[in-house]
């Protein structure tokens, strides 16, 4: 990696890291406010510090870490140009002006409109303008990456492209096709009616289109944490990739899958139709397949370096992994913790049991298992080496032994926080809810113990935000200078050659939009043809209704 591009992956980790500190103490404050613990000082509402830390964690932080993270993969990998690199920085002053303006309409209480800004809350039309430029600006990092890999193949004729490049450009593809969707919604609905030169606006269509990017951007989340488990860890824990292919074949599946399925986040949405909901459950299962085939894939990985360093028994195995490497420990209970989380998505997923748990604050333990888990021990556990790569400075070992502890704090205060809200749910507590006795409902008393559960569950996630935030600093001004490894593994020798038709893009990305206009174009447009009078699809100017 040239010193230019550290310095740029290492802006947007930066971003990303001062993003976990602020989301964090919001997420504080909330389980707080939720346990009746404290009331909020100078007029600040609940939904303002709800709104600022799914924006800030969910969308800022994410976003940031990946891409930033992407670019140190694909510079490592296929190398970066001046001109690609300026553009990249484009992008990223795109991204954070429109960062500033969204975060700073929601401090102000001008925009208490949550993540998923659901119409007919409405915000300020700069928190949707910045909104807008942030996915503009993501999109520059798209197709730099793609530039990046284009540029390698043309000068290597018929070589296979490193695992990890391929990886990237899945992503950014399955992002660049999923924002599509809240583009369309953001520029067409709502920046035209939060103006006021649309009267109304057609909440149907803006939730869908929603949800159209809203689940392919949890797994635009999730496959950065897959590349690290598929192409980096192996190489830390001293082994080989289990199957090229397969992997790449996980990263397409999803690429085809993740998208048409939105629906499975509107199952209790009147105005679409059953059949419809039906199809996009049928393809929700598809994609729980590549995860299963990279469950399998991990354990084979772990299994075969086990046995060839002479760990035998059936979990003999299971010993020689490097439980004292943070670079190991926090991704590997990422993992761990996708396990109840993958299973918690499969009974979201199932029609009948998502009456029970829909906007119930078991879908917040879900996500908090998910993205919070999984995914951020993983973004973790790849800062531990990939900061010291971009500044050229070292892990040591005290900072090693302040990681794992940093991941036990993590895993007990979730334990604690998810948990308690899994339960929560069950018994019927509503999500984003702030505290209410509900005019002392028995039902609602049933909940405090577990929203105190979540309160000491948030507190001690908080000591793991601060340590975290430790960690970043002194990886990144004051550990001592050295090179640290940025660690890649290689295929088996042995291995099968991978079949070319897997870089076959045109075939996935048609196949994809084959799949979505399949999933979506006949509901959308009995969704349109049944919008209530006085709500078009597209209500402006105004009077054009
Ligand atoms: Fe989800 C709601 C279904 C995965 C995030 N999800 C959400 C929301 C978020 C989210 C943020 O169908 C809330 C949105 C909102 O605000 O309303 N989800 C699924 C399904 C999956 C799934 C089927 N979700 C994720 C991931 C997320 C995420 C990943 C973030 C990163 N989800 C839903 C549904 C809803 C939903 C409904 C709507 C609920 C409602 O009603 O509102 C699947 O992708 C899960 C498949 C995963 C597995 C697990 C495989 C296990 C692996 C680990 C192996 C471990 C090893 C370690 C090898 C089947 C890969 C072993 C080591 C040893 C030492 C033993």
């Amino acid at each position: 990696l040239t010193k230019a591009n550290k310095k740029l992956s290492l802006a947007f980790i930066a971003v990303a890291f001062i993003s976990l500190l602020i989301g964090g103490l919001m997420g504080l404050l909330q389980t707080l406010v939720r346990s009746g613990t404290l009331t909020l000082p100078w007029g600040i509402d609940y939904y303002q510090i709800l709104t600022v830390h799914g924006v800030i964690l969910g969308l800022v932080l994410t976003t940031y870490f990946i891409i930033g993270f992407q670019y140190a993969l694909m510079g490592k990998t296929v190398g970066m140009t001046v001109k690609e690199r300026k553009i990249a920085w484009l992008g990223f002053w795109v991204m954070l002006v429109g960062t500033i303006m969204t975060a700073t309409t929601i401090l102000l209480g001008k925009a208490n409109v949550l993540y998923t800004f659901y119409a007919p809350l409405k915000a300020h039309p700069v928190f949707y303008i910045g909104l807008a430029l942030v996915i503009i600006g993501s999109w520059f990092a798209c197709f730099v990456n793609f530039h990046q890999l284009y540029r390698w193949k043309k000068a290597h004729k018929g070589v296979k492209s490193p695992l990890l490049a391929f990886m990237v450009v899945a992503n950014m593809i399955l992002w660049l096709i999923a924002t599509l969707g809240v583009a369309a919604t953001v520029l067409v609905q709502f920046i035209p009616w939060s103006l006021g030169y649309a009267e109304t606006i057609n909440v149907l269509v803006s939730r869908t289109l929603f949800w159209y990017f809203g689940h392919p951007l949890v797994y635009f989340w999730l496959l950065p944490a897959y590349m690290a488990w598929y192409a980096i860890i192996p190489k830390i824990i001293g082994g080989k990739i289990f199957s090229d292919s397969l992997a790449r074949l996980a990263f397409v599946l999803f690429i085809m899958f993740s998208i048409p399925v939105g629906f499975h986040h509107q199952l209790t949405e009147p105005g679409i139709d059953p059949t419809w909901k039906f199809i996009q459950v049928v393809l929700t299962f598809m994609v729980i397949i590549p995860s299963l085939l990279t469950a399998f894939s991990l354990f084979a990985t772990f299994e075969i370096t086990g046995r060839k360093k002479g760990f035998g028994g059936l979990f003999g195995w299971f010993k020689h992994l490097p439980w004292k490497d943070v670079r190991f420990f926090a991704p590997m209970i990422g993992m761990l913790a996708f396990i109840p989380a993958g299973t918690g998505g499969i009974i979201n997923a199932s029609h009948q049991l998502n009456a029970v748990v829909h906007n119930t604050i078991w879908v917040t333990g879900h996500f908090h298992l998910t993205v919070a888990t999984t995914v951020i021990l993983t973004f973790f556990g790849i800062s531990y080496w990939l900061i010291p790569v971009l500044t050229g400075r070292k892990l040591t070992a005290k900072i090693n032994r302040l990681g794992i502890i940093q991941t036990i704090i993590w895993t007990v205060g979730m334990f604690f926080m998810s948990g308690s809200m899994h339960i929560a749910g069950l018994l019927g507590a509503p999500r984003r809810s702030a505290y209410s006795t509900y005019s002392g409902t028995e039902q609602a008393s049933d909940w405090i113990g577990y929203q105190i559960g979540q309160a000491i569950g948030g507190t001690i996630l908080f000591i793991g935000i601060l340590l975290m935030v430790y960690i970043f600093l002194n990886l990144t001004f004051f550990a001592p200078k050295g090179t640290e490894e940025f660690p890649i593994a290689e295929e088996e020798k042995d291995a099968e050659p991978t079949p070319k038709f897997l870089e076959n893009w045109k075939l996935w990305i048609g196949l994809t939009v084959v799949l979505i206009l399949f999933a979506y174009t006949i509901p959308f447009m009995d969704i349109i043809q049944h919008s209530p009078p006085g709500s078009p699809p597209f209500d402006w100017p105004i009077g054009n209704s």
